[in-house]
């Protein structure tokens, strides 16, 4: 009778272990092997039963990012409700949005930086970087808050939205009278309303017909230009 209790308790520590090891951001994988590649690997950022997929950056300054947020052939359409921007959508693979949950839960657990990389459509590629990036709880309308601009050729078009809730088309949560995300056609922490707008709609380049409904960061390309490529990438900061 003494012998499964037993068992278990020797099985303890393994057991322990396991649990430790489960990777909660792309960096704790980048430590147990830093020679691994860029590419999608599962992370576990609210426990053991939160598994989610995501693209890891193991190259850029210095590598360990989880990427949060990724656009780069418009093949996930970005205008979506409140409750999907929540959760997340897309494939880890190619562009996905993580989700406000797993972005809150990540941030609250240990200090972020944040990398912003992008192209334009001839490709010369720029960054902007954020030393300080986390977002406050659902109640609290997943507040953005986030400083520390390093200019990477850029400039900053971030900064602005710091301290703004998120907002979808079917949840106005920010300072403008109208609804930002509806007139924007992207869901984001809009102020009143940005200068940023990473989950605008794909089109290719400059285009001014609707106006600003792209997928742009104005201190770079200004308003009418579409982006090629973005993603929003972080790491705690060492
Ligand atoms: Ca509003």
């Amino acid at each position: 009778m003494q012998l499964p209790s037993l068992l278990l308790l020797a099985l303890a520590p393994v057991l322990i272990r396991c649990q430790l090891i489960l990777p909660v951001d792309c960096n704790d994988i980048y430590h147990d092997d830093n020679s691994q590649p860029s590419g999608v690997y599962t992370i576990y950022p609210i426990g053991a039963t939160s598994a989610v997929q995501v693209y890891c950056d193991m190259t850029s300054v210095g590598g360990g990012w989880t990427v949060i947020q990724r656009r780069m052939d418009g093949s996930v359409n970005f205008y979506r409700p409140w409750a999907e921007y929540k959760l997340g959508f897309g494939v880890a693979a190619g562009e996905y949005w993580l989700g406000l949950e797993n972005i809150f839960h990540l941030t609250l657990r240990r200090s972020y930086e944040l990398l912003v990389d992008m192209e334009d459509f001839d490709g010369n590629k720029v960054s902007a970087r954020y030393s300080s990036f986390s977002i406050d709880p659902e109640s609290y309308g997943y507040k953005l808050q986030v400083s520390g601009f390093t200019d990477g050729g850029a400039g900053d078009s971030l900064t602005y939205h710091s301290g703004s809730k998120f907002s979808t088309m079917d949840k106005d949560q920010d300072a403008h009278s109208s609804n930002c995300a509806r007139l924007l056609l992207g869901p984001f922490w809009h102020n009143s309303c940005n200068y940023a707008n990473p989950n605008g709609v794909y089109r290719r380049g400059a285009d001014n017909t609707p106006s600003r409904v792209g997928i742009e960061w104005y201190h770079w390309k200004g308003y009418e230009y579409s982006l090629k490529s973005i993603s929003m990438k972080i790491r705690p900061v060492k």
